[in-house]
């Protein structure tokens, strides 16, 4: 039990510990569905501003969580800060995405690659987690976050978004030590990075590897799931006395599911492909899961919600060690009282599970 917070219940869910109802978040609560974040983005000037001003940062962070009674709130920041700190020049043009000034081209860029000193180059970001942790006031858990390597790399070569990440698969094939330094020094800077944000007050951090799904089998071994291992054994795994749970994201990582459990991490992320009934045989008590609704549920109506999720609740069926989640970020044309209607689903039909 932790004492020091009101609703523990999603930190208890990664456990794997009894609670009295399945915790629900939904990654990328906070965003551009909302009208009052379309609002603070305006104030901050961009969305650049909102992540790099501690102020901002909590506002957004809070926003999701003062409409819903959600489990767990998340930094407001985003995968892509670990990059710029690198010093590869984040950008966002208006309706195009995150993008890099300077992406990687070269060897010589490669070479060149530094670990950044996080607490200077990403002080914005520990910084806004210790505002954070104070403005929850003991309310909901913390999540911290980072972007895998492999993810990371995805934008660092392409130099942004990218459909068939082309660039990257070409350096991989054509240059595989070039793309293993890439790799190894993002991991270090990832490594200290979620360290630095659970000495800050993390409470539980999650990896994305959002991208790790376009790999070949052997691919996602060598070039992702590796690195995401070695991060997993470089965290922090309890402080004052709690445990600090992780969860590790793979989109369209169905396929490698055991493999993904045997990192070590505490829970792995679904999405929506898999039977999280399936998953939960495949995985047994190794790992907690999270997941795993379609967000385009959400563009339907309050009542087909309420059956989705009585058939994802059902599907994992009883006891604990499910967090209830979307599959992927929700999505900015989703109306705000839908998202409400599934909160309102999942607290109310998940209590007969426990
Ligand atoms: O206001 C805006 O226009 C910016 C939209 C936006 C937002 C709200 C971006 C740009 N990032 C974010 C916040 C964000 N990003 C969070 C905040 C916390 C929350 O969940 O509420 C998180 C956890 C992320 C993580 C992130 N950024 C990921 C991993 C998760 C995922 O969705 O797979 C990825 C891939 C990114 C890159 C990124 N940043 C922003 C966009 C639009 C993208 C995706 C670009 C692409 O499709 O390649």
């Amino acid at each position: 039990m932790n004492f020091k917070l009101k609703n523990d219940t999603f930190l208890r869910a990664l456990l794997h510990q009894p609670t009295e109802y399945t915790p629900i978040w939904m990654m990328r609560q906070a965003g551009r569905y909302l009208p009052e974040y379309r609002e603070t983005r305006k104030q901050a000037g961009s969305f650049l501003g909102l992540c790099k001003n501690p102020d901002y940062a909590t506002e957004a962070t809070l926003q999701p969580l003062e409409r819903f009674p959600l489990d767990a709130a998340i930094l407001f920041s985003d995968i892509l800060t670990v990059p710029d700190a690198m010093g590869l020049g984040l950008y966002f043009s208006e309706g195009e995405g995150p993008k890099f000034k300077r992406p990687l081209r070269d060897a010589a860029a490669i070479k060149a690659l530094r670990v950044p000193d996080i607490g200077k180059d990403l002080r914005y970001v520990t910084d806004a987690v210790t505002q954070i942790r104070k403005a929850l006031n003991g309310s909901v858990p913390l999540i911290g976050f980072s972007g895998s390597p492999f993810t990371l790399s995805c934008y660092m070569v392409e130099g942004g978004g990218s459909d068939d990440y082309a660039k990257v698969k070409t350096l991989m094939y054509n240059e595989p030590k070039l793309m293993h330094h890439i790799l190894e020094v993002t991991t270090q800077a990832v490594i200290n990075y979620l360290n630095a944000q659970i000495e800050a007050g993390a409470q539980a951090v999650m990896i994305f590897d959002s991208w790790g799904g376009v790999l070949s089998h052997a691919a996602f071994h060598e070039f992702s799931l590796a690195y995401t291992h070695r991060i997993v054994e470089g965290l922090i795994k309890e402080k004052d006395g709690l445990k600090i749970p992780s969860i590790v994201f793979t989109k369209g990582g169905g396929l490698w599911l055991e493999s993904i459990a045997n990192t070590g991490c505490d829970a792995v992320g679904l999405d929506w492909n898999i039977d999280i009934g399936i998953a939960r045989q495949r995985v047994g008590n190794k790992v907690a899961l999270q997941g795993n609704m379609d967000p385009a549920v959400l563009f339907a109506s309050p009542d087909a919600i309420y059956k989705e999720v009585e058939h994802i609740l059902g599907s994992y069926g009883y006891g604990s060690g499910h967090v209830f989640n979307l599959g992927h970020g929700i999505s900015q044309h989703t109306d705000p009282e839908h998202a409400a209607a599934l909160v309102k689903a999942v607290h109310e039909l998940s209590r007969k599970y426990h």
